[in-house]
């Protein structure tokens, strides 16, 4: 692919703060990529710097990157360069560039679509009553990504239409804030999930509740073995399919009882605990793994994770960040994977929206879409 002249801009995310976007031009094509944000930010990502001084030094070395380049050259570029220019600006260029090639990228997939897993009840950094950042839907049983996508806006209704009076808002991510407690809240979603035969699962994002070697709740503070006994508590009595960080990112003892233990029963899932990140990958820490590509920088960092997670048959999972914006290139990359965590609601429905715009393109293109089938 022959770059021929980058345009950087400064824009919005969805909670109003900036971000990068690129416009990327290459004979009569565009590709335009704008990069996510973080709140629950784990300590092994990609540097990010502040934005006005990533675009100043950007500007000094632009030239650099017009030219012929594969996707791979030009984000080695990008990485060589991240200390000067942050991981905000190497997302949003190696996002463009992905999509100047997406059709190319699109026509290679099997055609096997994630299910959508879908933030319901929010809490933590995010905003709400939890503790738990997200509580969350995996319709496993429908046919297509539409209804799949349909399921987890109906129960996501049916919650704020049923408990009215504990309804306080939308969070972050547009989950519901309920006034309700973590049991409470989990008893809630377990009760009308088993109605709409969907599994749930949770997103506890347990470095933001780690303080002084201690597991601190609103209403308690436990030790790292009383926290393996809660999370084990919590997958027998809520019947969890999926826990993303039930522990903090250096707790490496907790991740690896709890996957010995459930490692058949359940997808225990690291997103600060791998940070995208190729070396930290260890299946014997967890069996699933968040794939955020801004968490690594660039596209190649993104696809390499995915590779290797298949390899160690880890199940990887493609997922948003809580600051979105309406690109929806990770849709497309979320087609090497069986789960995609994109959220509900607001503009979390760009990224869904376009998944069902690939389904259509597929069935065109003659691939047969069909939902991902999970194998615990
Ligand atoms: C997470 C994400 C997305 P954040 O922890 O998995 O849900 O949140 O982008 O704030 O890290
Ligand atoms: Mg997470």
């Amino acid at each position: 692919m022959k770059i021929d002249c980058i345009n950087l801009r400064k824009v919005f995310n969805s909670r109003g703060e900036e971000t990068t976007e690129t416009t990327l031009f290459s004979r009569d094509k565009i590709g335009i990529g704008i990069a996510p944000s973080g709140a629950s930010v784990g300590s092994k990502e990609a540097k990010l710097i502040n934005l006005d001084e990533g675009i100043k030094n950007f500007n000094k070395i632009k030239n650099k990157f017009i030219g012929e380049f594969s996707q791979e050259e030009f984000d080695l570029l990008l990485m060589n360069n991240l200390e000067k220019i942050g991981s905000n600006l190497t997302t949003s260029l190696s996002f463009a560039f992905f999509n100047l090639e997406r059709d190319k990228f699109v026509s290679k997939v099997s055609g096997e679509f994630p299910i959508p897993l879908g933030n319901v009840i929010g809490g933590g950094v995010h905003h709400g009553k939890t503790d738990i950042q997200e509580i969350l839907l995996l319709p496993v049983k429908e046919k297509n990504i539409f209804d799949a996508i349909k399921t987890n806006f109906k129960i996501w209704n049916e919650i704020r239409e049923r408990y009215k009076n504990k309804y306080l808002g939308l969070n972050d991510e547009g989950a519901l804030a309920m006034n309700f407690k973590n049991e409470e809240s989990l008893e809630k979603v377990s009760e009308i999930a088993k109605e709409y035969k969907v599994k749930i699962g949770i997103d506890l994002a347990a470095s933001e509740l780690f303080r002084r070697g201690k597991y601190v709740y609103k209403d308690k503070k436990i030790s790292k073995e009383e926290q393996i006994d809660l999370i084990s508590k919590w997958i027998k009595d809520y019947k969890l399919y999926f826990v993303e960080d039930p522990f903090e990112e250096n707790d490496f003892f907790g991740f690896r009882e709890l996957t010995k233990k459930f490692r058949n029963k359940c997808l225990i899932c690291g997103d600060d605990l791998f940070a995208t990140q190729v070396k930290r990958l260890n299946k014997e820490l967890a069996n699933s793994v968040i794939i955020k590509p801004n968490q690594v920088g660039t596209i190649t960092g993104a696809l390499n994770c995915i590779k290797k997670a298949k390899e160690l048959k880890m199940v990887p999972v493609l997922s948003h960040r809580s600051g979105e914006t309406c690109d929806s290139t990770i849709s497309s990359l979320s087609l090497l994977t069986k789960i995609a965590k994109f959220g509900i609601s607001q503009i979390r429905i760009a990224k869904l929206n376009e998944l069902i715009r690939l389904w259509d393109l597929l069935e065109i293109m003659g691939k047969k879409p069909r939902m991902a089938k999970l194998n615990i």
